[in-house]
């Protein structure tokens, strides 16, 4: 990976080599953490991370889901951030928040384990590779269901909660597909590891609601914002595992992935078997506002205050 000179741990900047913790951490068992995604990129007024409040408010929520109080204000922490990006000199960025339970008592009642904070930031390209935004990828449906509600919280953006990610990527990319997509225990479509699914049929847009097992993705919501602003139609609705293939486009968005098309599915071509018409739509703007070249989407923005040098 790339590496950047800093990391901020705990309100001091430390070098990226001695950002470390004890092993008796209580995440590193318990997986009790929970983290952010968020980019910054490179704009003509400067670095600006995207849409960067509704993350820490993310950050915040998933905390308390799991009984953890940030020890810092929010406004705390988007400083560090925007400090953290100019002592780096970064002009753009992948930015990972983590909320962590520290060294303290073992065993499964975490209270009187201290809260931890730590901010990384390193450049990041595509995650689902360069190609895939362009070409769409080969994702396959996985056959571990997504982790449902009754026993976790799929609205929390907790590090345990990974696990199920992790069993449903390694098992497609040793099939050779690039993503996968979960369906919950009712065969009910979710979302990718990292992304959220959108499917495209007939001109209108669809998307499992928030009341599926779901991270409530920031890229999700800026993309339903911004293809009703084009005039598209978007539901936010139940889809079901066999209008993935049926679908005319599909696409995934998240922050580290953006919004990436999907163009083979279980073997299937989706549409043509290459990015679709409103996909390439949705995806311009949504790279424009990015990078801050959309007007209308400026407040988007939080741009980093002291400009970067390189
Ligand atoms: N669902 C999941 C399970 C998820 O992890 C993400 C983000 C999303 C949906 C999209 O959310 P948003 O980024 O707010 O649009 N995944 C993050 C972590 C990826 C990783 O590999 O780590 C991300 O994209 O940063």
């Amino acid at each position: 990976m790339n590496t950047a000179d800093l990391i901020w741990m705990n309100g001091e900047f430390v070098p990226w080599d001695e950002a470390k913790v004890h092993v008796l951490t209580h995440t590193l068992h318990y997986g009790t953490g929970v983290f952010e995604g968020i980019r910054a990129y490179e704009t003509e007024r400067g670095t600006a991370i995207f849409r960067h409040h509704d993350h820490l408010e993310r950050l915040k929520r998933s905390a308390a889901l799991y009984y953890m109080e940030l020890p810092y204000q929010l406004e705390k922490l988007r400083e560090a951030t925007h400090e953290l990006i100019v002592r780096n000199e970064l002009k753009s960025c992948y930015i990972r928040p983590l909320v962590y339970r520290g060294y303290g008592p073992m065993g499964l009642d975490p209270l009187k384990n201290p809260v931890e904070v730590s901010i990384a930031v390193w450049e990041w390209g595509a995650y689902l590779g360069e190609e895939g935004k362009r070409r769409g990828i080969r994702a396959k449906v996985s056959s571990w269901r997504r982790i449902s509600p009754d026993s976790l919280i799929p609205h929390s953006k907790a590090c345990g909660q990974y696990l199920n990610s992790v069993l449903a990527k390694i098992e497609v990319s040793q099939a050779g597909y690039e993503e996968a997509i979960l369906l919950d225990d009712q065969g009910r479509v979710c979302e990718g590891t990292g992304e959220n699914v959108f499917v495209v049929k007939d001109e209108a847009i669809a998307t499992p609601p928030q009341s599926a097992s779901i991270l409530d993705g920031i890229s999700r919501k800026s993309v339903i914002q911004i293809a009703r602003d084009l005039g598209l139609e978007v539901v936010e609705r139940d889809v079901a595992r066999a209008e993935l293939t049926l679908a005319d486009e599909v696409f995934l968005t998240g922050t580290a992935a953006e919004l990436t098309p999907v163009r083979e599915i279980d073997d299937h071509p989706i549409g043509g078997g290459e990015r679709g018409p409103i996909t390439r739509e949705v995806q311009a703007i949504f790279d424009e506002a990015l990078v801050g070249r959309a007007e209308r989407y400026h407040e988007w923005l939080d741009l980093v205050e002291v400009p970067s040098r390189v």
